[in-house]
């Protein structure tokens, strides 16, 4: 498995990180509802200390409904707000700056009480690659925002989109490395598309999501195929199938394992497959609940 964060480029990303967190009061972190376990950075708590923070659960239009229910009780449990979004939609974006100024809400009065003149919230956004911070920015930009740069005592190189009156984002955001030491999660990163080729090729990637659909979300799987009454012994001769039913074949009936690896993954990270959630919480981290078969 080829991992692309070596240990001075970690280091030099989190350095940079913990500069630009000193300037800011609350950190939105993204995460992939598909997978929120092995979207989460690993010591990103350790970084930001006990600096307010928000988890997005982004891609909720990918995401089981139900396990991205489980995962906002899971953090609820735990004192964290987890807020569902699509970051290609305004309405969460909205949503995320009015809870950041509720959360932030004794801060902005202490300041006021001091009289200071300048009460502005200011929060960046921080997630692994691929995970939609481009998105959610430009969502906001798109927004009657301002950039702020140019004002005074902004530090050179750095800009602030001005969300609302009293609320400010940094426009870069800060880029983490997922969990790659672990086989499952990066698989399921391989899955969504975070990591790309990386650790094993598309044929044999593709017949590890077969795998995985098989054990969580068959009926799926069976619908956007029309693989209804198709009985199996080995998930291969499921791939196979699905490569016949989209007429993924080669001269002499051969399989094309190519080209039907590049519809299955391509199909699964769209949505077509249907909306698939790879990692719930575990079963007694949620209260009332039971967490979802082997996700
Ligand atoms: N369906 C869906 N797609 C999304 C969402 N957010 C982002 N995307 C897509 O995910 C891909 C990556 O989004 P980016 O915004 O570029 O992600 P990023 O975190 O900036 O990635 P890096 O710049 O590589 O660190 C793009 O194809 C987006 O269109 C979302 O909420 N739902
Ligand atoms: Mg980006």
């Amino acid at each position: 498995m080829k991992i692309k964060w070596y240990p001075g480029h970690m280091k030099k990303t989190k350095d940079l990180l913990k500069e630009q967190l000193k300037l800011v009061d609350v950190v939105w972190e993204l995460i992939d509802a598909r997978i929120p376990r092995s979207s989460k950075n690993p010591d990103i708590d350790g970084i930001i200390k006990g600096k307010p923070k928000i988890v997005i659960l982004n891609k909720k239009d990918l995401a089981d409904p139900h396990i991205t229910e489980d995962w906002i009780n899971y953090y609820k449990e735990r004192g964290v707000l987890a807020i569902p979004m699509n970051s290609l939609e305004k309405s969460g974006v909205n949503q995320l700056v009015a809870e950041s100024k509720i959360i932030l809400e004794e801060k902005l009065k202490t300041r006021r009480a001091k009289g200071l003149k300048r009460i502005v919230i200011r929060a960046m956004i921080v997630g692994i690659p691929n995970v939609g911070k481009s998105s959610m920015i430009n969502k906001f930009a798109n927004k009657k925002s301002a950039k702020t740069g140019n004002k005074p005592g902004v530090t050179k190189g750095k800009q602030w989109v001005r969300l609302q009156k009293d609320l400010e984002m940094l426009d870069t955001p800060g880029i983490l490395w997922p969990k790659l030491e672990d086989q499952q999660g990066a698989l399921h990163l391989a899955f969504v598309g975070t990591i790309k080729d990386e650790i094993m090729d598309r044929e044999t990637l593709a017949l590890r999501l077969v795998e995985t659909l098989l054990e969580s979300y068959k009926p799926l799987l069976y619908e956007r195929y029309q693989l209804e009454g198709f009985s199996y012994v080995e998930p291969l001769e499921v791939l196979d199938e699905i490569a016949r039913k989209r007429g993924c074949i080669l001269r002499g009936q051969e399989i094309d394992y190519l080209r039907v690896s590049d519809i299955l993954l391509d199909e699964f990270r769209s949505g077509k497959i249907g909306k698939i959630s790879l990692e719930a919480p575990i079963r007694d981290e949620v209260s009332g609940r039971d967490s979802h078969g082997s996700v």
